[in-house]
């Protein structure tokens, strides 16, 4: 059974769950990015309303090759956004505004965020449409396969940081495999452009008072293509969380949005 944390007590009103959003950044990927489509649209179809495709000046010609494919197979569903702010955060940041489900998906087109765990993640969000629900290695049953023993190490000692920091008794606060309540993340005033987003993104809804449900993940390294973080970034994660947990929380949310 997922966990459900709650670190405040929530402002939002529950709205349901209607339809997702997904968003797809892609940079190098070419067979996982078709396997990750194929997978949610074979396991899910009923609950998507589109795919977004965010690109960059970085996106390889084999990439945008498969691209034009997909959009061309699936033309209601899959939506190309050429990003204009830099980096994954960018990329992340430019799409949430252009969410148009009850609920959006956050995933790599790497297959590292594995796509045959997206049903039931709806499944819990159709339970918790309120909540964030959280993919996490670390959960009983979760696991990680190819990962660097260094990283592997280094990424525990970061999620021992951050659930204590936070009071919140979840395992994986870094992992980018999420759903969230979409009116959350578009009304929050996003700061980082690199990789930290990803932890960003997570802690600024849960200081507004949004739950996060946890469920368990299988994480496998990708098959092609590279990362686009640099093992010195991940230190910056620790500045993001601590600057957000501190910020007063008025500072993190658009100009004009009350919750
Ligand atoms: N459009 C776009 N996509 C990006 C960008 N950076 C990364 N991506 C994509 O976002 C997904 C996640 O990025 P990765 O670089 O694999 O990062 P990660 O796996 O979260 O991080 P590590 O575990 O630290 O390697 C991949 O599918 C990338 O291709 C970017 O600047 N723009
Ligand atoms: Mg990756």
């Amino acid at each position: 059974m997922p966990v459900l944390e709650r670190l405040e007590v929530p402002t939002q009103v529950q709205t349901g769950f209607q339809s997702l959003s997904i968003i797809l950044p892609v940079i190098n990927e070419t067979i996982s990015l078709e396997r990750t489509v194929e997978i949610v649209l074979r396991d899910a179809r009923e609950s998507i309303a589109e795919i977004i495709i965010v690109i960059c000046r970085k996106t390889t010609p084999e990439a945008r090759e498969v691209i034009d494919s997909l959009s061309a197979r699936y033309p209601k569903l899959v939506i190309v956004h050429s990003q204009t702010l830099p980096f994954l955060g960018g990329a992340l940041r430019e799409a949430f505004d252009l969410a148009r489900g009850s609920h959006t998906a956050l995933m790599a087109s790497d297959l590292e965020t594995n796509p045959d765990e997206l049903a039931e993640m709806i499944a819990v969000s159709r339970n918790h449409p309120d909540a964030i629900i959280q993919a996490s290695r670390w959960r009983k049953g979760g696991s990680f396969t190819g990962y660097s023993p260094v990283k592997l190490v280094l990424n525990r000692i970061f999620q021992m940081f951050f659930s204590v920091l936070y009071g919140a008794r979840l395992t994986d606060m870094t992992f980018g495999y999420r759903i969230y309540p979409t009116r959350i993340i578009q009304s929050i005033d996003w700061q980082e452009l690199r990789h930290p987003f990803l932890l960003e993104c997570l802690v600024k809804p849960m200081r507004l008072g949004t739950p996060v449900v946890e469920v368990t993940s299988v994480w496998t390294a990708r098959i092609e293509g590279e990362s686009q973080n640099t093992f010195f970034r991940n230190f910056v994660y620790f500045r993001t969380g601590l600057k957000t947990r501190f910020a007063a929380r008025k500072s993190l949310l658009k100009p004009g949005v009350v919750l």
